[in-house]
């Protein structure tokens, strides 16, 4: 079988890091070799930049112009560096976030939306995940789950609405892309979503035996 680009989406504390280990652990199960790569994140120098784009900063604010262009650098850095050769060298990769987070976290208006849609012409340069899972979950608890891991970073401590926004402009995309993109509802035990996973995937790869 042709190996596949699987990517994980979701809000924060929706379980994006723990179902990238599950399904990582699952294709070992299954004989097939994977990596997990992260966004942002990855590379040497995308985990110096993640750094720098999470933390609090009172002086130099990031513009908002920047975070975009910031987000698809990185994405070129990771794609070139992780993704490109990984797919050309027969692994699978699990990628923990990709280009539906900006579409969902900075595509707030019009123009921002048209710029997104350049970038990734420009910077994906057609590599698309062959299935993307949207782990869906009320913010109030997914911002509850990430505040008992310890303190919230810049983009955690953002408000409600913006996150309830952000979820909407997921579920729009998920609403209209709904071959490629699977929803999951994590408001529930995690084996239970573990399962649903599991399902997922087993009937996707069935289909895709080729
Ligand atoms: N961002 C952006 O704005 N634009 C972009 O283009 C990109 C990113 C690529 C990345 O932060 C930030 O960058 C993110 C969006 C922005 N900001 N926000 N806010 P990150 O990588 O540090 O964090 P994250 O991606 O938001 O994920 P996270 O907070 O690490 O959460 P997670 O990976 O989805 O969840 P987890 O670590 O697997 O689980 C969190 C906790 O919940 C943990 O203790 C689990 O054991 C627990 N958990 C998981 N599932 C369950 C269930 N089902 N029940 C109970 N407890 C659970």
């Amino acid at each position: 079988m042709k190996n596949k680009f699987i990517v994980i989406e979701g809000l924060e504390g929706s379980g994006k890091t723990t179902i990238c280990n599950y399904i990582m652990n699952m294709l070992k199960i299954w004989g097939i070799k994977s990596i997990i790569t992260r966004e942002p994140g990855g590379t040497p120098l995308n985990e110096k930049l993640r750094k720098i784009i999470k933390k609090e900063r009172k002086k130099e604010i990031i513009s908002n112009k920047t975070e975009l262009l910031m987000f698809y650098a990185l994405r070129a850095q990771s794609l070139e560096y992780i993704i490109k050769p990984s797919l050309k060298n027969g692994l699978w990769v699990i990628s923990d976030r990709y280009s539906i987070s900006s579409q969902a976290y900075q595509g707030y208006n019009d123009s921002n939306k048209k710029i997104i849609k350049n970038l990734n012409y420009y910077v994906l340069e057609g590599i698309s995940p062959d299935i993307t899972l949207y782990l869906d979950i009320d913010p109030k608890i997914g911002i509850y789950r990430a505040k008992k891991r310890g303190k919230l970073d810049r983009i955690e401590k953002k408000s409600l609405s913006f996150f309830k926004k952000t979820r909407s402009r997921y579920l729009e995309i998920v609403n209209k892309n709904k071959k490629k993109i699977k929803k999951i509802n994590t408001e529930k035990p995690l084996y239970l979503v573990k399962k649903e996973v599991k399902i997922i995937l087993l009937r996707w790869l069935l289909k895709n035996l080729k």
